[in-house]
């Protein structure tokens, strides 16, 4: 069932260039794929009843996953799933009802010691079967990616229960907490390299950790909070698999992507397109990146989106980039943009 290993990995451009492979027509792929904009996906969607049995359910999650693959033949898949699936596994109830973003029930202090990881990888089983299942209809040369979310972001909507601008519930519960927030951030850390494992033993060629409220901390904070678990959950990985590649994003951190990367010893770093491009260039010659267009410039289309997508390659295509967005693709972006940019990349 699994054929990667007999592969050639010579076909997935996507990992040559976390070696520092560079490409005149750079490989291509977008955060959130597979999602709302894909009619296909919408359709999926409903015929399974719920966000969270796409994602339990492997004969849907591998779907999902394919869809976009099928549609425009993108370098790269990336499973289907979420963040919140390690607190879900960990036994605080996470609820997506259509319409809204996530719903989980505030953790409090006293609720942390209570956190049950003992049935945390059964609970997991069915994501790691779609990874084998995606691995096995996946084309030889495309690359497949796992991922989990850090710690600091899976925090933020576990003790929020929902998406906040800034985060301050979860700055506040570290302020005063700190203690017991550490001890919710190395359950985090513990699962979530437990999680990588497994997807990269079941075919993942490598995986990213999507840092996505990196940006809110200061600098003290941010070492504590983001670098730290990031780089321990890397650490561990490495323990069990010394050749994992890791992709990381902490979105929106501007001058400490630097540190980011040298402090998490990451293979590949996600930009947000918020940056100069000379930044970016800069960023580049530590080791590969992966970004960066504006989302919105793919819903505007036309020349907005051409001038971003030329911007980016004029100025990164030189060294290790892998062409993405700077955050995920959002419902409203028509499908016909897509296709233009994937064509202006490949030439
Ligand atoms: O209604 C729906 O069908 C659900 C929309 C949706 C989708 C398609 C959610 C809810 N999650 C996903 C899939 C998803 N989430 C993937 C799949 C792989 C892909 O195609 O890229 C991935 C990698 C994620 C990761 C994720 N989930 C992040 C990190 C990346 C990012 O966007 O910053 C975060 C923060 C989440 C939480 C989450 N899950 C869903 C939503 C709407 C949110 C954001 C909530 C908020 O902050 O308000």
């Amino acid at each position: 069932m699994n054929n990667s290993k007999s592969l050639n990995p010579d076909h997935r451009k996507v990992l040559k260039v976390m070696d520092g492979m560079a490409y005149e027509k750079p490989p291509i792929w977008m955060m959130r794929q597979a999602g709302r904009y894909l009619p296909e996906y919408r359709a999926l969607r409903e015929k399974a009843g719920g966000f969270l049995e796409l994602c339990y359910t492997p004969k849907f999650a591998i779907d999902v996953t394919m869809q976009p693959i099928r549609r425009f033949g993108f370098d790269a898949a990336i499973l289907f799933s979420d963040i919140l699936v390690i607190p879900d596994a960990l036994g605080r109830s996470v609820r997506f009802d259509a319409g809204h973003g996530p719903q989980l029930d505030p953790i409090n202090v006293e609720d942390i010691a209570n956190l049950d990881g003992s049935n945390f990888m059964d609970h997991l089983s069915p994501v790691i079967e779609a990874v084998e299942g995606i691995r096995a209809e996946l084309p030889i040369e495309t690359t497949l990616l796992g991922f989990c979310g850090a710690p600091w972001t899976v925090a933020t909507y576990m003790i929020a229960g929902h998406g906040t601008p800034d985060q301050a519930p979860a700055r506040l519960f570290a302020h005063a907490h700190p203690e017991e927030f550490a001890e919710l951030l190395d359950i985090i850390v513990q699962s979530s390299a437990e999680y990588l494992i497994a997807q990269l033993k079941a075919g993942a060629d490598a995986v990213q950790i999507f840092d996505s409220w990196a940006s809110v901390l200061d600098e003290d904070q941010f070492d504590k909070w983001c670098i730290r678990p990031v780089a321990k959950i890397v650490q561990l990985v490495r323990e069990q698999l010394p050749e994992a590649k890791i992709i990381g994003f902490p979105k929106g951190v501007g001058q400490y992507y630097s540190t980011y990367r040298e402090k998490t010893a990451i293979n590949m770093m996600g930009l947000d397109w918020a940056m100069p491009m000379s930044f970016a260039a800069e960023l580049q010659k530590q080791g590969a990146v992966q970004g960066n267009l504006d989302p919105t410039r793919l819903i505007a289309g036309g020349r907005a989106l051409d001038e971003g997508i030329d911007m980016i390659l004029e100025n990164l295509s030189s060294g290790p980039l892998v062409f993405n967005l700077g955050h995920g693709i959002t419902p409203q972006t028509p499908i016909a943009h897509v296709e233009q940019m994937i064509k202006r990349v490949r030439g």
